[in-house]
């Protein structure tokens, strides 16, 4: 089953950040095309309107299944489609798992996020990831899952092991998906968008940018993720990382300032939500990320792994929020 954007829109009953007002394309590119200082101002405004712009939320990544992925996703090192001499592993043991979060939270992050590289998880996996998220959840950190696409029934049960959030990204404009992955279509996401929703999960829900999209297709994205209703709670932007043996890992860089207004643009079509300075932070100097906190960015994924490649070192990313003034956003478990 399919489910479009407004069908989307119509069936939320729970509606944590309703979205103010649908956005055209044409509105989101206009706001790209705002002289950038002016672009950065109004952002920051948006964000000091809804959050304490000092606090950052910050979420630790793990991949609990890495590699041998069957679906052919053009930026990414799992596809087994792809050679990036990356090693297929099995799933990770429980303990394993549990000990990385440990250090995570000691560390200070909020929330744990753990990827695996599935087109979508079979009944037995969900009842492995299930034992994982309970194990995780008693540690109290918030939790987040990123298992690919969900039959029926599943959200619901990964909601009742302790899950929090789900991420599941739309990735690029709806109208070049199929020029990115072939295996799957932008509805099969929002399909499972909706079961996410429809199981009271909150929902992760982002993009990539950098890879050799125009502006308008910047735009595209934007508007399809800013156009879910409820609006996502929390927005991950990634820049494109590289990896060879990907067919993107060619791709044209994307100006610094062309990403900020990414972030900037998110930020304002996506108020309440928390705008993700993701992927592609270890090629990034501090002052770009300065000013794509500025522009609205309040999260990161902290720790010095994404899920297969480089992220900045955690003692680095301590230094430079201590120089900004910015501290970690604090999780107070219920109960
Ligand atoms: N297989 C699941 C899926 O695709 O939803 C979960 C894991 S997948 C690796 C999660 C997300 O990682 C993708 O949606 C994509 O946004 C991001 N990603 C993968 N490779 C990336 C890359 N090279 N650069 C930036 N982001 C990447
Ligand atoms: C998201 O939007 N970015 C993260 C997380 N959600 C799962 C993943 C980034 C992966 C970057 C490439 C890698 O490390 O394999
Ligand atoms: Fe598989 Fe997810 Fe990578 Fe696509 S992005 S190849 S679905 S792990």
């Amino acid at each position: 089953m399919t489910v479009s954007p407004v069908a989307l829109r119509r069936q939320s009953e729970r509606k944590p950040h309703p979205s103010a007002q649908y956005w055209r394309k044409c509105q989101i590119e206009a706001l790209f095309e705002l002289p950038f200082l002016d672009l950065v101002y109004q952002a920051a405004e948006v964000h000091r309107q809804h959050f304490n712009p000092q606090e950052i939320q910050l979420s630790t990544l793990l991949s609990i299944k890495t590699g041998g992925c069957p679906e052919d996703c053009e930026y990414c090192p799992q596809s087994a489609h792809h050679n990036t001499g990356l090693q297929k592993e099995t799933m990770m043991e429980v303990a394993d798992i549990l000990e990385k979060a440990k250090i995570a939270k000691a560390r200070g992050a909020s929330r744990f996020c753990m990827g695996a590289a599935w087109r979508g998880p079979k009944p037995t996996d969900v009842e492995k990831v299930s034992e994982i998220i309970s194990a995780v959840k008693s540690l109290g950190l918030e939790t987040c899952g990123t298992f690919g696409m969900l039959e029926e029934g599943m959200a619901e049960d990964l909601k009742n092991a302790g899950l929090d959030y789900y991420n599941h990204n739309l990735d690029t404009d709806p109208e070049r998906y199929n020029d990115i992955i072939h295996t799957r279509q932008h509805e099969d996401r929002m399909d499972t968008l909706g079961k996410v929703r429809g199981a009271g999960l909150k929902v992760c829900c982002g993009g990539i940018v950098g890879m050799n999209e125009t502006r308008p297709e910047r735009a595209g994205l934007i508007a399809s993720l800013a156009n879910l209703d409820p609006q996502p709670e929390s927005v991950p932007i990634n820049q494109l990382v590289k990896v060879a043996g990907t067919p993107l890992a060619d791709a044209e860089d994307l100006d610094w300032t062309e990403f900020v207004r990414t972030i900037a643009v998110a930020r304002i079509t996506m108020p309440k939500s928390y705008v993700r300075l993701s992927a592609g932070r270890a090629d990034m100097p501090e002052a770009m990320q300065a000013m794509c906190f500025l522009a609205g960015a309040n999260s990161i994924f902290y720790g010095d792994k994404l899920l297969t490649t480089e992220n900045p070192e955690e003692d680095g990313d301590r230094m430079l929020m201590e120089k900004l003034d910015l501290r970690p956003l604090q999780h107070h478990p219920e109960g």
